[in-house]
């Protein structure tokens, strides 16, 4: 029933952890057009629960390269099985959970899963396929972040090179320069990083000079209206050119509909990802999406 939920305070609740005296004690989240009123303590502590029974589970997201139209690799996307309120999407949980004293373990699974997911891909054979989570700023940052990053992946034998962490934030994401020290320790591991959403949000270029990024996503609203407005195409093509000039892999989001599709072929390497190309699937079903569009090797 609240399966399309959504946070209203979004960028209220980072104050939860920030500042306990703006802490955010209540949220409304929208159930199929009305309101309902939700304790943030108790959905902490819903999502504690939850974690410690599983709830929380991946879907994976196809970004093919146009060039080769091959896949290049899946990002993963968390879902979580509530037990009353069905498959709840991460608009409605995940800021709290960030938020909150759970978000290291979070960030845990995350990655613990996605090494999982990795090894197995591996043993299949799929070794070009990079795999890639997401993680806000605060939790990359994280002292030891890349030494815990190493363990696992060396744990689960997988290589870091197919392994990528987009940088999520919709506030500032703090100091640039500690930042950057994270993102460089994981490079330096052979992992790679990406900016998502940039172009919306706190990603400003001033942010993108400072990163040593390998990727830039690019906002899924810059494709909506690109067939209706000059302007957009406008922009898509010069993030785009913007992105290979500066060496970057660009992936364009939201590529929903054949004609966007059509109109990036004409552009330079860049990956694209969106529901044209498919919806987030399950682990098992990835297979099936690999044999329809192919891979690399
Ligand atoms: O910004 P990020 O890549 O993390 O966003 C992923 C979210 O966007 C997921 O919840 C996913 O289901 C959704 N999504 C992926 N592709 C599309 C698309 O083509 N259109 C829209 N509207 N949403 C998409
Ligand atoms: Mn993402």
């Amino acid at each position: 029933m609240f399966a399309h939920g959504r946070l209203k305070a979004r960028s209220g609740s980072k104050a939860y952890r920030r500042a306990p005296e703006f802490r955010v004690r209540a949220l409304e989240i929208a159930v199929d057009g009305a309101a309902v009123r939700c304790n943030t303590d108790d959905l902490v502590e819903d999502a504690e629960r939850g974690l410690a029974r599983k709830e929380f589970f991946f879907v994976y997201q196809p970004k093919l390269r146009l060039q080769t139209g091959l896949l290049s690799g899946f990002e993963s996307l968390i879902r979580w099985q509530h037990p009353e309120r069905g498959v709840l999407m991460p608009a409605a949980f995940i800021d709290l959970v960030e938020d909150s004293h759970l978000t290291g373990r979070f960030t845990d699974y995350v990655v613990e899963e996605s090494a999982r997911v990795l090894a197995g891909w591996a043993a299949l054979g799929y070794d070009e396929l990079s795999l890639s989570v997401n993680l806000p700023a605060h939790e990359v940052t994280r002292p030891g972040m890349a030494r815990r990053l190493a363990l696992v992946l060396d744990s689960y034998a997988v290589r870091a090179a197919n392994f990528q962490i987009e940088l999520t934030e919709s506030i500032d994401p703090g100091p640039i320069e500690a930042l950057a020290a994270a993102v460089s320790s994981i490079r330096d591991l052979g992992a790679s990083v990406a900016i998502d959403d940039f172009g919306s949000g706190c990603w400003s270029l001033t942010k993108l000079h400072g990163l040593a990024v390998d990727t830039l996503k690019l906002d899924r609203s810059f494709m909506r209206d690109v067939h209706e407005s000059a302007e957009s195409r406008a922009m898509v093509e010069a993030l785009v050119e913007l992105g290979s000039r500066l060496k970057k892999n660009v992936v364009v989001e939201g590529v929903e509909t054949r004609a966007q599709f059509e109109w990036l072929r004409e552009m330079m390497q860049i990956d694209c990802q969106g529901y044209y190309i498919s919806e987030p699937v399950r682990e098992e079903q990835v297979d099936r999406l690999i044999e329809r569009c192919g891979i690399p090797g």
